[in-house]
């Protein structure tokens, strides 16, 4: 990246292609903002906006607060999923932007009785890509866990009998369907949320405000 990135007037967003991208469309377009190249069709990483002085940046989800925390990038759009697993150090989240919507839970096999399990105080092998919410969901029930570390398609785990459980996110509910496999507990509601560098709303508050402003009352409205 040249100079003109570390010019206080100049700002970064991070994205992830797909879904935060789409939702986050119409909150630019609510702060004036035009992305000017579509990433599905593009191979740029750095896309230019309608406005020079913003530009958005295409990383994989769980990338967005990495590139934020250390400044690479101003301000991101993250799940919070993805930021419980990241920790948030460094990260200011001012909003809600209730977009991505879906809900961490815990599935099994449709022939696994989950709750006998639990009773009988088995120790449960759990695959999942968020581990960090995983330990602490199992820790507060007092249940033992074996935690596998995936990286994606954590629907297969239960099937080839890698594990007796997944966390992962859900939407429609359509892929554990698919997969035969049943959602037994919700652990929480997810959301997508913004996130600011912490220098950058210092540095760049007079830049920043009027984009995080209008992001909020967009997103009121989606509500
Ligand atoms: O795909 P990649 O490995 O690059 O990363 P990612 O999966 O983290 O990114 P992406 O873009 O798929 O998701 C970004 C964010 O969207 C996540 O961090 C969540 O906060 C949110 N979100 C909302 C979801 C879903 N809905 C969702 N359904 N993320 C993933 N899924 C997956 C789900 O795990 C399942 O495997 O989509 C699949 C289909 O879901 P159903 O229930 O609709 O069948
Ligand atoms: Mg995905």
């Amino acid at each position: 990246m040249n100079d003109t990135t570390r010019d206080s007037s100049q700002l970064i967003l991070a994205l992830s292609k797909g879904r935060i991208f789409d939702d986050t469309l119409p909150l630019l377009a609510a702060a004036g903002i035009e992305v000017l190249e579509n990433p599905e069709t593009s191979r740029k990483l750095i896309l230019a906006t309608n406005d020079p002085g913003i530009r958005v940046l295409i990383v994989r989800a769980t990338d967005v607060p990495t590139y934020v925390q250390h400044g690479a990038a101003d301000f991101g759009v993250a799940g919070k999923d993805v930021l419980l697993e990241h920790g948030g150090e460094g990260l200011y989240q001012p909003i809600d932007l209730k977009i991505a919507c879906c809900r961490m839970s815990v599935a099994v096999n449709a022939g696994f009785d989950y709750d006998n399990a639990v009773r009988q105080g088995a120790r449960l092998r759990v695959a999942t890509k968020f581990v960090h919410t995983a330990r602490e969901h199992f820790a507060k029930k007092g249940v033992h866990v074996d935690l596998i570390k995936l990286y994606g398609s954590m629907e297969l785990a239960p099937l080839v009998g890698l594990s007796d459980a997944i966390v992962d996110v859900v939407s429609t509910g359509g892929t554990l369907r698919a997969n035969n496999l049943v959602e037994v507990e919700k652990i929480m509601e997810i959301s997508s949320r913004l996130v600011v560098n912490q220098a950058a709303l210092k540095l760049k508050r007079e830049r920043l405000q009027p984009i995080l402003d209008a992001f909020e009352r967009a997103s009121k409205q989606q509500q």
